[in-house]
């Protein structure tokens, strides 16, 4: 009796020092988050025009041969990590073309691209949206979505994709898998309508057609596709799912130089959170885009690292381990080593147009973070003989400042609405 009453007791307080252990690991992790401008550590940001302690980029010419290439190394060794080219055996076929979609509005293709001649070769699904009666190549937006081509349009034409996703009952997504509901599911944040009224084509794919967004150790998506022989997992310095999302938008341009509706000249890549990040890195590493947008892309994407406000390295990396690639790891807690920071993100994409965009509640993505990036990738830009940013100061909230690095702050949450879509079709309007 004694010792059943002692085993209680000993069980009883083993069960109180694990509490105890997990109440103060969620307190210090709570505590990791800052969102005090007064406690942003004191930072020197990697200057974009210097090319070594002494030198000075004075050029276009030096820019381009020396610091672009050298930065861009830099982002792709010890951030994103490296992709690989183009598949010579990748393939495209268009699906379906429906001339009268959207009440006769539109015209709507459906391509697939197999990125690979293997009969299960993986592959995405491009949906298109083109005005109708364009005589010309159309200007097209190109965007990632969250929850399947069919959740951006209540179109019964759309077909619904059949890959792993989130589960999200609301959204009508069971078993990991999308139902008749989900249709349309998403539409608000897509301003399809509005877009194709003012001239534009959208094309649209689901992020997880590439790389499905968990961390599987890369076991599913593109990555096992370019694997050395014995290779399980991409190398410290190669591709993460951020760099297969921005791979993937690549290899719709390839198919868009094929299709003589759309100007290929004229893609404007835009994303929104995660997939703002994968939109500047996709611009950064392919200058076939036109022009660039973000959309709250917070950290990894448009914030300066070094702020560490919100969301910071460190915890983007342990919540996310699959989207950047290891090395991003050793600058966890230790921003001031990386050799890097977003600015110089936003200004391998110069002279092309960029546009950031931040939203007011989403303290988590460090808006403040996000305006700076945009302010100190603008000596590239001036190099390169554009405007850059034509604000030194963040701007009141819904002002659109829209010179060759667009910027604005939104009133609301982290999101896609159509006052964005508004500055993004004004800004393409404007620079294309
Ligand atoms: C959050 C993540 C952000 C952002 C966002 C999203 O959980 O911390 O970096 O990417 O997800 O993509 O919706």
């Amino acid at each position: 009796m004694i010792i059943f009453k002692n085993i209680y007791l000993f069980k009883t307080a083993l069960i109180l020092l694990f509490s105890f252990f997990c109440f103060t690991q969620i307190v210090a992790q709570n505590q990791e988050i800052n969102y005090d401008e007064s406690k942003v550590p004191k930072y020197k940001l990697p200057d974009p025009l210097k090319i070594s302690f002494f030198k000075k980029v004075k050029n276009k010419k030096t820019w381009v041969n020396n610091r672009r290439p050298e930065i861009f190394l830099l982002f792709e060794k010890y951030v994103y990590g490296k992709a690989p080219e183009r598949p010579d055996n990748m393939k495209f076929k268009v699906h379906s073309i429906e001339l009268n979609a959207l009440k006769g509005k539109a015209v709507r293709k459906q391509v697939s691209v197999y990125f690979s001649d293997k009969k299960d070769s993986p592959k995405m699904d491009i949906l298109i949206y083109l005005p109708k009666g364009r005589s010309k190549p159309i200007p097209t937006f190109l965007a990632l979505n969250f929850y399947g081509n069919h959740s951006i349009i209540d179109d019964p034409g759309v077909i619904i994709s059949k890959n792993w996703m989130r589960n999200n009952e609301g959204y009508g997504i069971v078993n990991n898998r999308a139902t008749e509901a989900s249709r349309g599911i998403r539409s608000s944040r897509w301003a399809v309508e509005k877009i194709l009224h003012r001239g534009y084509g959208l094309a649209t794919i689901y992020y997880g057609d590439i790389d499905p967004d968990f961390d599987d150790g890369f076991q599913n998506g593109v990555h096992p596709l370019f694997y050395k022989d014995g290779q399980t997992k991409p190398e410290p310095d190669e591709w993460g799912s951020i760099s297969a999302w921005a791979w993937g938008l690549s290899r719709a341009m390839d198919y868009f130089e094929t299709d003589y509706d759309i100007d290929h000249n004229k893609i404007i890549v835009m994303g929104h959170s995660r997939l703002g990040k994968t939109s500047l890195w996709a611009g950064a590493s392919d200058e076939r885009f036109a022009i660039v947008i973000s959309n709250n892309s917070g950290c990894g994407g448009a914030a300066l690292s070094r702020r560490a406000i919100g969301e910071t390295v460190k915890k983007i990396n342990s919540s996310f381990p699959h989207w950047f690639c290891d090395n991003f790891n050793k600058f966890n807690d230790n921003e001031k080593e990386l050799p890097v920071d977003q600015h110089e993100l936003i200004a391998l994409i110069a002279p092309r147009p960029v546009y950031i965009a931040s939203a007011e509640q989403d303290r988590w993505a460090d808006p403040r973070g996000e305006f700076l990036s945009a302010k100190y990738a603008s000596p590239v830009y001036r190099l390169l003989k554009t405007d850059g940013l034509a604000t030194e100061k963040m701007p009141e909230l819904n002002k659109s400042i829209q010179s060759t690095i667009g910027y604005h702050i939104r009133s609301g949450k982290h999101d896609v609405t159509d006052y964005d879509w508004e500055q993004y079709l004004d800004f393409a309007d404007k620079h294309l």
